[in-house]
């Protein structure tokens, strides 16, 4: 196939893979901004190289013609969690949107498979909109846990340099460190509740400190410079305490202060 051919078949993939990609992000971002706890750790993506394509059609003996309809990875999301928990949330997130069509799901966590891969797989049919007008094509989303991508990642790198032929003794190798990645999950989880609670007050810390960081700024333009300067020594002291809630009467009492510059300046 000329290489042109190949470049609009593979064209509408490289958008849905970008505009996936945003959309995960955007819920760890309005996770965020409610002080919410995100599911998602990080999201990223990317559509399969030619010659990966070509390889698994030549192994799964699928013609050219047929391969949009026959490999439902050509755009690919990887979505990694800090928690087996997290996958859950993630998977009925993706069930509850109106632009993701389930079409298959696969649980390797449920049931790993014989390598020790786990991860959870879902194949979604996604619309994407062209010059040519809309276009549904299939997307496979895989959810994991960090240790599970850790595992996956090196098992992939050796799966690449040994192709059939890895050592038994590599695959028990692999095998067992599968079952420490449980094991790390499960303990992992077991003190997720203080993990999240660590991570959440740090993330209310940054954006408190954020605002009052923006209400100083804006308080440079607005009020006398003697009394902004006070206004930030104040915030450092406070700051220090360490004492989120104190930090946080801080920052109402600035919202006041700032809204009453910004009505004076109106008049
Ligand atoms: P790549 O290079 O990652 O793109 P399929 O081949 O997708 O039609 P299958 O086996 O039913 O058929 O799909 P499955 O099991 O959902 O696997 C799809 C993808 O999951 C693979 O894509 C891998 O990315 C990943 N995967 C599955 N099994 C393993 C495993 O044992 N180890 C690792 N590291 N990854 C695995 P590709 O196209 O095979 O590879």
């Amino acid at each position: 196939m000329e290489i042109q051919l190949w470049r609009q078949i593979l064209d509408p993939y490289a958008l849905a893979v970008d505009e996936l990609v945003l959309k995960f992000n955007h819920i760890i971002r309005e996770h965020r901004a409610k002080h919410m706890y995100p599911p998602i750790e990080q999201v990223n993506g990317r559509v399969k190289t030619i010659s990966s394509i070509l390889e698994k059609a030549q192994k799964k003996k699928i013609e050219l013609d047929e391969i949009e309809n026959e490999i439902d990875d050509i755009a690919g999301i990887r979505i990694i969690c800090q928690f087996v928990e997290d996958i859950d949330r993630v998977v009925q997130i993706i069930h509850d949107r109106e632009d993701m069509e389930v079409i298959e799901e696969k649980n390797y966590i449920a049931d790993r498979k014989e390598s020790g891969y786990s991860s959870y797989h879902m194949i979604i049919s996604y619309v994407v909109q062209t010059i040519d007008g809309p276009k549904k094509i299939n997307a496979e989303i895989q959810i994991r846990t960090l240790a599970m991508n850790f595992w996956a990642t090196i098992e992939h790198s050796l799966q690449y340099k040994y192709k059939e032929n890895m050592p038994p003794l590599l695959r028990e190798k692999l095998w067992s460190a599968s079952e420490a990645i449980v094991l790390l999950d499960s303990e992992m989880s077991s003190v997720r509740s203080e993990i999240m609670d660590a991570q959440n007050s740090f993330q209310r810390k940054a954006n408190i400190t954020a605002d009052i960081l923006n209400n100083i700024q804006n308080l440079y333009n607005l009020a006398n410079k003697r009394e902004v300067v006070k206004i930030q020594d104040e915030f450092l002291k406070i700051y220090r305490l360490d004492d989120l809630s104190k930090l946080e009467n801080f920052n109402k009492q600035l919202d006041v202060i700032s809204e009453g510059y910004r009505a004076q300046s109106l008049k």
